[in-house]
């Protein structure tokens, strides 16, 4: 039986990979955090199974993670921990570096420490944030990397500190290159489940009007549980690479919510430009959608494209499991019951002031 180990365990891709993983018989081993406050919803199903085992650790923890590593003697580690939110890298930017620059360093080290180098393959999730500036569209293994927040050059340490593991000890690690990746798991304030979230709120009249930021960033949208299959497919490779993961279609913000409220019975029209853009519902002329300079970027990434062809023609991955049209369909879908299962106690209508007093927009 193979053994794994995945830190970020608790996250939208953590919970997808577990389930992956089990199927296929792994022993799975997840690293979490201590917290006062229950973070486990995405695998409190999983929690039972016997092959599905917790460790307490933290990425900005060396004895700790030296401590599971070598008890768990994984074949496989999948480092999906980070600090993934784009726009509060700038908020926190010395964490994100501790966390997904440094924090890659010390898994890697804690491998080679633990004596695990021949036989532990990794895989480190990378990022399209990576290509940032874009210095050509679509992007691809070979397009140069323009970092653009404080986390991607975060992670493009990560990146270039797992090649240089490769080459200096012959370490079996790989870079998936992930592009934007969504679901019904998908954490509340990524743009998407954003979108989502507030159009099932709106249509069920507990929320007024959505707040968004820059309406026309492009996105290489795909569906997480399609891309965990293809982290475990890298690992499974003869040799160690990097490969980008995306569909190969690119969408706008606009475009994601127009479909998201069409999901809910609502026909938006956009009218205006810049943050005088509004989202106007055309049955009843009621604005829906308003742009609030609050969720800009210091510096934003606007023009993703992801060419998928190295990991369909190497490892037979299928980049186009899932449409678009579905993915946002299935993730309103989810909403939909969440917002409606949810008592009249939560009938919260949610206006910008309250959005940012939660901190639940950026
Ligand atoms: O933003 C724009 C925003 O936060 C997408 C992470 O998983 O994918 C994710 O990073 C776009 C940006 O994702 C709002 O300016 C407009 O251009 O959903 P997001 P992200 O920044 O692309 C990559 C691959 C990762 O690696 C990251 O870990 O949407 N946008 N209005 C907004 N974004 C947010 N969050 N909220 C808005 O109101």
């Amino acid at each position: 039986m193979k053994t794994a180990l995945i830190t970020g365990i608790t996250g939208q891709d953590g919970s997808y990979l577990s389930e992956f993983l089990l199927e296929k018989g792994y022993d799975v081993h997840g690293l979490i955090r201590r917290s006062s406050v229950d973070y486990r919803e995405r695998i409190a199903h999983l929690e039972g199974h016997r092959n599905f085992h917790l460790h307490y650790g933290d990425l900005g923890d060396s004895l700790g993670i030296i401590q599971v590593i070598n008890k768990v003697k994984p074949n496989e580690i999948y480092n999906l921990a980070a600090q993934s939110h784009v726009q509060v890298s700038f908020d926190s930017p010395e964490y994100t570096a501790n966390v997904d620059a440094t924090g890659v360093l010390r898994i890697l080290e804690a491998v080679r420490l633990c004596g695990l180098e021949k036989t532990c393959r990794i895989y480190q999730a990378s990022t399209s944030e990576l290509y940032g500036r874009v210095e050509a569209v679509p992007q691809n293994e070979d397009t140069p990397f323009h970092p653009y927040s404080p986390y991607a050059v975060a992670k493009q340490y990560g990146y270039w500190i797992v090649k240089e593991y490769r080459d200096a000890y012959n370490m079996f690690c790989c870079n998936g290159i992930l592009f934007n990746h969504e679901s019904e798991r998908r954490g509340e304030t990524f743009v998407t489940r954003k979108i989502t979230l507030a159009a099932a709120r709106i249509a069920q009249g507990k929320q007024d009007k959505l707040y968004l930021g820059n309406l026309s960033s492009l996105r290489d949208w795909g569906y997480a549980k399609d891309y965990v299959e293809c982290m475990w497919l890298m690992l499974q490779n003869e040799k160690p690479d990097d490969f980008v993961v995306a569909t190969g279609e690119q969408h706008s913000v606009r475009e994601f919510c127009q479909l998201a409220f069409q999901e809910v019975g609502i026909e938006l029209e956009f009218q205006g430009s810049g943050i005088d853009e509004v989202g106007v519902d055309k049955a009843t002329g009621r604005v829906l959608v308003v742009v609030s300079p609050d969720f800009y970027r210091p510096t934003d990434v606007v023009n993703l494209l992801g060419d998928p062809s190295k990991a369909k023609r190497l490892l037979g991955w299928n980049p186009n499991k899932t449409s678009f049209e579905d993915l946002v369909k299935l993730m309103v879908k989810s909403d939909m019951a969440k917002i409606a299962s949810e008592g009249a106690a939560a009938k919260v209508k949610l206006n910008l002031e309250e959005y940012l007093e939660k901190g639940i927009v950026k």
